[in-house]
């Protein structure tokens, strides 16, 4: 036996033997059960970092521990590939999106294959070759003829100066990334996706996941948003002025309808263009609704402001009561009917803009025991007791409610209705590098499918990007087609989809990659859904519930039998660091500082004192990232694996340090040395068979309940026993059994181990121990020793004792003689396996 284990030499060996073997290739045919084991794929931004270390060690040991169990394991890697980092990559160095992203897919795989990650690496893929996104062509085809797909003018983020459309995260404070000039809005005509049919099993099916945590439930549950409200209309008190009857407002809060003080419709809604018509002001303030981003974030955020149109409309419970009609910037022309009526006694929007235009503020609602005429200071929104509403007061919100939703329905001015927040999904984004959307645009015909036998419609590879926009929209080879349906001449669609829909499918295409279709469904069903999911919270919204409309939508048109893709889902914390900077406020990174005296910091390139900061996340711009390939380097990849499991229960942050990761590397050469320990010895050792059965046990229930951290504490405890244990069959037995219980971890060290214990297969074929749960049970018992109702020692004993030998060993205790100073026992009370009490 060598004396230390040589990560340098062993990690490549068995990572080769594992190649050659094809010991993580997935086999549909098998008749084992099967399992899906996933992590979320990677952007292939050009580095693995300490976060997907993380997230694909996870994966990894389940992934393994399942094999031994029994199970065919389908566990595949590829990469995220299309997206705006590639082209801006290109913008900024001049190479093209496609060869920085397959370089990096490259760099990373190299990296990834270096942890050693049980990986069927026979089933890669990158959303960015034709062999994945042309299928995907297929798919959004089929999506198309089954009615999920339409085109409606949508707005854009709209860049004046570099004459282009921005992705929000490229606005940034209201402005472009890269011009700085203020956003506007514009109009384009897109495509969605019908995400919203699904609103109502999106949000039930939600109730089936009882493997997800609840918190991303919640998320999910609030992001579809579900209300229940009403649906009504005023009537406009002169609808000839208003060119229209009646304004049609969506409410969650009918019981405030009285202390309704205006009414206010979105720059985009029909009275407000009517009114532009006649009226410059109106023209101008609508113009001016146009700028700032268009996420929803920035809209609740903007200042609220408004613009009086001079309408009025009746109140419908109160028909000598008028309110007037505003524009306002702060109504989206598309949730609900783009118009609402507003009360700024009991929301903060109404209230804001109540206060700056000097409407009327009226208390409808009170908390329970309230005084109906304090004055308003500010809003409250929640629910309470009507009050100043007529037939209402006195109900309670709920109550209020119902009443007006009934009374609505009765004199037929309105409805009661459910309202999603959810939006159709908007997949056009007008840049190059995604899937070309396989849709040829005709003067004659509209938009026209690809037909399949033209699929895959491949980017072009000469494009330039010296100029802001889409390449697409300027080449004209690619771009100018004859139509597919007349032979005119006709154009490509140049929009490209959004990359949430290549993440939306991955999975299934992992299950199963047939060359002429997306997948087989036989197979794909082999596999899906993934029991086990693993990835970051950052997607417990978005990507989540894209994949699972797809897996719906695919559902409903035939082509998979499951709804939800995702039976398990973990999300792992995050990998936190240290931050330091100097005293002028520049972040440095950590090979930029060193310590000081006294623990204190040195800036080295000035020689100035430095600053500990926070413990962060990880990022670039705060220069605390740990960059894994050094270390595996240095410590080994099964040092490094280790580290990530233990410390921290692995959906909590876990904070990357030096000192940790020694001793990992040091725990891995302890195991190394207790296997070259191993030899021929006699004799059982029943506290080592109760201790390895306890660890088997609690290894297996930890990875299982995916509980890294006291996996890892189990196996500490067995290795600790098994130094100190003289030497014994069951010792030698103990340490045979450790080698395959670390294998999930530390799949190299136990390689080499289990060679050296003379096996010729590989460990990770093996099976995981198994124990004799007869070993479980706890035969021993502490219990406590009273004199005259005082504790005074306590004792172990043998479960089950007898009254007689438990009370000598009680008697016989040096603390209890003393605390008798010589009497002699009255009467001896034994409450087995619980207490004794002496009376003195
Ligand atoms: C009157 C009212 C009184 C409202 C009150 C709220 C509080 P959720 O719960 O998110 O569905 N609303 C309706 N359409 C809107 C639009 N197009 N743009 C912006 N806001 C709109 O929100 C429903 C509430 O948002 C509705 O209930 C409406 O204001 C407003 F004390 O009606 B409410
Ligand atoms: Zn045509």
């Amino acid at each position: 036996m060598i004396d230390r284990f040589d990560p340098a030499a062993a990690d490549a060996r068995w990572q080769a033997r594992w190649a050659e073997a094809g010991s993580f290739t997935a086999d549909s045919a098998s008749s084992k059960p099967k399992t899906f084991v996933l992590e979320m794929f990677p952007y292939p931004s050009g580095r693995i970092h300490m976060g997907h270390v993380r997230n694909y060690t996870m994966g990894d040991v389940l992934a393994r521990f399942r094999r031994m169990q029994g199970f065919e394991v389908l566990h595949p890697m590829g990469w995220d590939a299309f997206g705006m980092p590639a082209e801006n990559a290109a913008m900024e160095k001049g190479v093209h999106p496609g060869g920085w992203t397959r370089a990096n897919i490259a760099t990373m795989r190299d990296q990834l294959k270096r942890l050693g990650f049980a990986l069927d690496w026979s089933r890669e893929l990158a959303t960015c070759e034709p062999d994945y996104y042309g299928h995907e062509q297929a798919l959004f085809l089929d999506l198309m003829e089954a009615g999920l797909v339409y085109r409606k003018e949508s707005e854009v983020n709209w860049d004046p100066v570099d004459a282009t459309v921005l992705a929000n995260e490229q606005v940034i404070d209201g402005r472009g990334w890269r011009s700085g000039a203020l956003v506007e809005r514009r109009k384009l005509n897109q495509w969605f996706l019908k995400i919203t049919d699904f609103a109502e099993e999106l949000i039930d099916g939600l109730g089936t996941l009882d493997q997800w945590p609840d918190k991303v439930r919640l998320m999910q549950e609030n992001w579809i948003g579900r209300s229940q409200g009403l649906k009504f209309s005023f009537a406009l008190a002169d609808p000839a002025a208003a060119g229209m009857s009646q304004i049609d407002v969506f409410t969650t809060r009918p019981d405030t309808i009285f202390g309704a003080s205006f009414v206010a419709v979105s720059a985009g809604h029909p009275i407000a263009q009517g009114v532009a018509l006649g009226h410059g002001g109106a023209r101008k303030f609508i113009d001016e609704c146009r700028t700032g981003g268009t996420t929803a974030a920035e809209i609740e955020t903007a200042e609220k402001r408004g613009f009086d149109t001079g309408l009025e409309v009746i109140h419908p419970l109160d028909p000598t009561r008028r309110l007037p009609v505003w524009i306002a910037n702060f109504v989206l022309m598309d949730y609900g009917t783009g118009a609402l009526f507003g009360v700024p006694a009991h929301d903060a929007r109404d209230f804001e803009f109540a206060t700056k235009y000097d409407l009327p503020i009226r208390r409808v609602v009170i908390p329970q025991g309230g005084d109906p005429e304090a004055s308003v200071d500010e809003p409250e929104s929640g629910y309470g007791v009507a009050v100043h509403s007529d037939f209402l007061d006195g109900l309670s919100s709920e109550e209020a409610i119902d009443e007006v939703i009934r009374r609505a329905e009765a004199g037929g001015w309105g409805t009661g209705t459910i309202q999603y927040r959810l939006r159709d999904w908007g997949v056009s984004r007008q840049r190059y590098w995604g899937t070309p959307i396989p849709v040829v645009h005709c003067a004659g015909c509209g938009p026209v499918g690809v037909p399949r036998d033209q699929l895959p419609i491949i980017l072009p590879e000469d494009v330039s990007f010296d100029v802001p926009g889409n390449p697409l929209d300027r080449h004209p080879t690619w771009r100018d087609v004859p139509c597919p349906s007349c032979g005119a001449a006709a154009r490509r669609e140049t929009d490209t989809l959004d990359t949430f829909v290549n993440s939306s499918w991955y999975f299934i295409r992992f299950a199963s990659q047939p060359k002429d279709q997306p997948f087989d469904r036989a197979e794909a069903e082999q596999w899906l859904p993934v029991a086990q999911y693993i990835g970051g919270v950052e997607h417990a919204i978005l990507h989540l519930l894209y994949a699972r409309f797809w897996t719906r939508a695919l559902n409903r048109i035939g082509k998979i039998g499951m709804t939800e893709p995702f039976k398990g889902l973990f999300t792992q914390g995050m990998v936190t660091h240290e931050t330091y900077k100097s005293l002028d406020g520049r972040w440095l990174g950590p090979d930029e500082v060193a310590d000081g005296a006294g623990g204190t910091m040195t800036e080295l390139a000035t020689g100035t004192a430095a600053i500990r900061g926070r413990i962060e996340k990880m990022s670039k711009s705060k220069k605390n990232v740990v960059d894994p390939e050094p270390i595996v380097d240095r410590y080994g990849a099964d040092a490094v694996r280790w580290f990530m499991l233990s410390d921290s229960p692995p959906e909590r942050d876990l904070e990357w340090s030096e000192a940790s990761i020694e001793g990992a590397a040091r725990f891995v050469q302890r195991v190394w040395r207790l296997v070259g320990s191993v030899g021929t010895n006699e004799g059982s050792d029943p506290a080592i068979d109760k201790r390895l059965a306890r660890t088997i046990s609690a290894v297996g229930a930890a990875i299982d309940g995916l509980a890294f951290n006291k996996a890892i504490a189990a196996v500490y405890e067995l290795v600790g026993a098994l130094e100190k244990a003289k030497p014994s069959a069951s010792r030698d037995d103990a340490i045979a059994k450790l080698v395959r219980l670390i294998s999930p971890m530390a799949p190299h060290l136990a390689e080499e181990s289990w060679a050296l214990l003379g096996h010729g297969g590989l460990v990770s074929d093996a099976a995981w121990p198994t124990f004799n749960p007869a070993l479980l049970v706890d035969d021993e018992v502490t219990i406590a020793v009273q004199v005259n109702g005082k504790l005074r020692d306590t004792i172990t004993i043998a479960r089950g004792m007898d009254r007689d030998a438990v009370e000598a060993l009680a008697l016989a205790s040096d603390k209890v003689i003393r605390a008798m100073d010589g009497a002699a026992p009255r009467k001896v009370i034994v409450v087995p396996d619980r207490l004794v009490n002496i009376v003195a």
